[in-house]
């Protein structure tokens, strides 16, 4: 310690001490807690540069003298959790030895067991509960547990948990994770990818306020839980988002971080203290935060620390250390631990080597848990997060339990098998328990009685996921009639009618409601600010202030009860708003439309994760891609210009996907969705890209309605088609530039059609191909492709504003040869116009390929083409923009 904090006057400290000793003695926490601030306070004002701490000493927050009485049977729930800890690890054990490396976890469930059961029992609210049900995010990779306690519970049988990681058989597998997709009346939340569940359960709280401030849902005390390992909190977007769940005073808001002190390959934090540094960002940013590190075994030594050697000894030691302690046994903890002062040694004497070893933590003490748990939901006005302390397989023994190895220990032998038995007092003879057999206690036994009317209480069996959501009824399309007519001279871009779309849509009587406009701080980008206005600027506190721009009729406007919800720059955030309201019509019953609208370029590649959780939890609604195409969003360069976002939208199973070049097109597609979504209980999410290049935009043509959804039309009919143009999105209107020059300086007339989705043609001509394949002597069906394009093997080219692979999706179901333009490589700021031609995507690159297209059938001489590559000022020397 430095001279700076010495001690010079031991005996003022003393006195200080003991007026704070009289004030809690006389007055309590409150008061002395006021007195201490107001002592800071003073100080500060004073000029005292007093450090910054957000931590508290490395000890339980909740005193033994706090803790409420346990309100259940110690010696029931024991057996309960016994049993259900043995059937996760014997349904791993099984797996692997049926198939080795099936994987599965042992160890996270063994460490937190105790944290479920205790809320299993006394604390989740099931979907009966008259005041509704909690939302709980489970640990991934402590499935196994969960798993066990439904058998348990009855609700699954012991084929399920035999067929553990077996989704595909035929007796009803159980899915590796919280997989809602693949189990939906189980899972609610998708959590295994780390990170994305910590983020989705704060912003799934914040939903929760959202539906209630604005009149769709009553307040009744539901709670959100997240249970999250502590390796996970490494991930940004674990702690990505803390503050805008105090901001938000989300007190329906709980995390249960299961710190283990380990992460898969060694320590979380060997050489410091996950546990204070948690809580330090956690109270940082404004939670409530309860540790519960000591379980009741250490609260006399605890209490016993008069001199405060104790808590000096509990802090030096690091976790690597801590760690050490629950492998190396009793001896190792009094020499190694207590060892380091006498008088630490003195405290322990009575105590024998066995009883310093099984001191329990607090993680694997029910009565601390429940304590914590009682805390965290009656807390108000901020988030809480309970850190509790536990050992990673803590059973297991030998077998793994705090060990490196722990997290990939996927078999037991037969020794620790009996040790596993004998650790829980389990009534398995040698023989069955190395069987590893799945038990539960007969439907007559005192432990069954004793679950299931605990879980009556609460409102029954967790985890459910229902659907009781009534439909909504979607307005008919002409309610879009003024784009439906087109525009007429007037020149548009397809973001500014989808804006014109939200804003009729949002009027509508039956569903204006439930529209949910989400957006990260682009609203002005894409003139969305008139809906600042119409319908506010959701914010929990209203507007405690005068906007700048206030005078003005569009001002921003925040308000509680506002629709909009303005995300600010966080895309991982507003992807977590669309995840919670496109879920809503499970989650709560409440069918919502989330509308999230984003620079395409941080759609995809920035939050696609997040976007395949969205599909595991069968969400709903429409992601649109703002200022996409990578020559027409020009000015703004190499970071921002998507030219591949429909890559990862073709490749992810819930996404249809369009690339729309037209107001009606624009209509017509989410028109579709929302039928989709609110009348046929489709879990489907519509990805639209919209650009912002102005235009005229055409009436809807008659008849091509449903071949808009199919993703293909017609656009221009030609006599014979020689060649087949097609276009997509914006650069629809390079290819009918095209049409022209080929019509007017060559005499050739291509067949023209518009393309609305690349992805929704393969996909339905690959279905096809795949009857055909397992039906061979069935008539062969056509593809939507087939139907439209004649089967004319005249060449085609294909343009959109992606990279090439895109529109090549179709090829191998196109007849003739197939030649796509696209824009492959790094953006650039430029003219739109050079843009186009650099990527060799414009009018001239177009008619260039036709015609040589054309001369590789014989069908023009391929003298034409260099009559072309000179007459439009094409550089052969020109470098390809891939390289460059
Ligand atoms: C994003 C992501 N990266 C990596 C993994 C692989 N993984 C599975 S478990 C695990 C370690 C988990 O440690 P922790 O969060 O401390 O949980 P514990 O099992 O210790 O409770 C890792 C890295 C994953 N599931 N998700
Ligand atoms: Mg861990």
């Amino acid at each position: 310690m430095s001279n700076k904090y010495k001690d010079i006057d031991p005996q003022e400290t003393k006195e200080w001490l003991e007026s704070i000793e009289d004030a809690l003695e006389n007055h309590g926490y409150e008061r002395t807690r006021h007195l201490l601030e107001t002592l800071i306070r003073f100080s500060q004002k004073k000029g005292a540069r007093l450090p910054f701490n957000t931590n508290t000493p490395f000890l339980n927050t909740i005193l033994p003298g706090q803790q409420p009485e346990y309100p259940g049977d110690r010696t029931i729930e024991r057996a309960v959790k016994s049993i259900v800890r043995w059937n996760a690890m014997a349904m791993v054990v099984k797996a692997n030895k049926e198939t080795p490396g099936i994987g599965g976890h042992i160890s996270t469930y063994a460490s937190a067991a105790t944290l479920y059961e205790v809320a299993f029992n006394h604390v989740f609210k099931g979907p009966n509960h008259e005041n509704g049900q909690d939302l709980i995010f489970f640990q991934g990779h402590a499935s196994p547990g969960i798993y066990s306690r439904a058998y348990v519970e009855w609700r699954l049988t012991k084929e399920n948990l035999h067929n553990f990681r077996r989704d595909l058989s035929k007796g009803g597998g159980l899915s590796s994770y919280p997989h809602p997709y693949l189990m939906p009346d189980f899972w609610q939340f998708a959590t295994v990818s780390m990170g994305l569940g910590p983020i989705m359960a704060i912003y799934q709280a914040r939903f929760m306020r959202y539906m209630i401030n604005r009149g769709l849902m009553k307040e009744t005390g539901r709670k959100v839980f997240a249970y999250l390992g502590d390796g996970e909190m490494d991930e940004p977007e674990s702690v990505g988002a803390l503050t805008l769940a105090s901001r938000e005073s989300l007190d329906n808001l709980v995390f249960v971080v299961n710190c283990n002190l380990q992460r898969l390959d060694g320590p979380v934090r060997g050489n410091s203290k996950v546990i204070q540094e948690l809580e330090g960002s956690f109270r940082g940013a404004g939670w409530n935060v309860i540790k519960v590190i000591w379980g009741s075994d250490w609260d006399e030594l605890i209490e016993n620390d008069m001199s405060g050697l104790l808590l000096k000894r509990l802090e030096e030691v690091v976790d690597g250390d801590l760690l050490k302690y629950v492998v190396m046994g009793g001896a190792y903890i009094r020499e190694h631990f207590f060892g380091k002062y006498p008088e630490l040694l003195e405290m322990v004497k009575d105590l024998s080597d066995d009883d310093l070893a099984n001191m329990n933590l607090g993680g694997h003490d029910p009565v601390k848990m429940f304590a914590a748990y009682n805390e965290a939901i009656n807390h108000q006005g901020a988030p809480t997060v309970i850190l509790a302390r536990t050992i990673k397989g803590y059973g297991l023994g030998e077998a793994g339990e705090g060990r490196n190895i722990t997290h990939n220990q996927k078999k037991l032998n037969e020794e620790e098998l009996l040790y596993f038995r004998d650790r829980f007092n389990l009534d398995f003879t040698d023989e069955n328990a190395m069987k590893a057999p799945f038990y539960r206690f007969d439907k007559n036994s005192k432990e069954y009685k004793y679950i299931t009317e605990k879980r009556k209480t609460l409102g029954g069996s967790l985890p459910v996921r229902q659907d009781n959501s009534p439909s909504l009824q979607v307005p008919p399309v002409t309610i879009f009639k003024e784009l439906l007519d087109g525009t007429g001279e007037r020149e548009i871009s397809t973001t500014m009618a989808f804006v014109r779309l939200i804003t009729i849509l949002s009027k509508d009587k039956s569903i204006g409601r439930h529209v949910v406009p989400i957006i990260p701080d682009e609203a002005r980008t894409f003139g969305m600010d008139p809906l600042f206005r119409q319908l506010g600027i959701y914010a929990s506190k209203g507007q405690l202030y005068d906007p700048v721009d206030s005078e003005q009729f569009l001002y921003y406007k925040e308000a509680k009860s506002g629709q909009i919800l303005e995300e600010g720059i966080n895309e991982a955030g507003a992807i977590s708003s669309f995840n919670a309201a496109a879920t809503s019509y499970s989650n709560h019953g409440i069918k919502m439309i989330p509308f999230y609208i984003y620079y395409s370029m941080f759609g995809f590649q920035r939050v696609w994760d997040f976007i395949w959780a969205a599909g595991d939890m069968r969400a709903r609604g429409f992601l649109l891609g703002g200022t996409a195409g990578r020559t027409t969003l020009n000015g703004e360069g190499l970071q921002h210009q998507d030219g591949h976002s429909h890559l990862a939208a073709a490749a992810t199973p819930n996404i249809k996907a369009y690339d729309l070049s037209y107001a009606y097109e624009i209509s017509i597609v989410i028109h579709h969705g929302m039928k989709e979504m609110c009348e046929q209980d489709q879990d489907v999410v519509y990805y639209l890209t919209l650009e912002n290049e102005n235009y005229k935009h055409p009436p809807l043509p008659k008849g091509v309605d449903k071949d808009i959804i199919k993703g293909l039309y017609k656009m221009r009919s030609t006599e014979k088609p020689t060649v087949r143009l097609l276009g997509s999105g914006p650069l629809m209107g390079e290819v009918l530039a095209a049409a022209d020059l080929l019509k007017n300086d060559w005499g050739i007339e291509p067949g023209i059609w518009n393309v609305t989705s690349f992805s929704e043609l393969r996909r339905e001509a690959e279905e096809v191909e795949r009857w055909n394949l397992i039906h061979p002597d069935k008539k062969p069906k056509q593809s939507h492709l087939e139907k439209r394009l004649s089967t004319h093997k005249v060449p085609t080219v294909a343009v959109s504003d992606y990279v090439k692979m895109v529109s090549e999706q179709i090829s191998p179901y196109v007849p003739g040869k197939y030649y796509a333009l696209g824009t492959d490589g790094f953006g650039r700021s430029e003219t739109r116009e050079n843009l186009r031609q650099f990527f060799e995507v414009d009018r001239y690159y177009i008619v260039l390929t036709a015609i040589r297209a054309l001369a590789i059938e014989g069908k023009v001489e391929i003298s034409k083409a260099d009559e072309a590559i000179k007459k439009y000022n094409i550089d052969p020397e020109k470098p390809s923009p891939i390289t460059v």
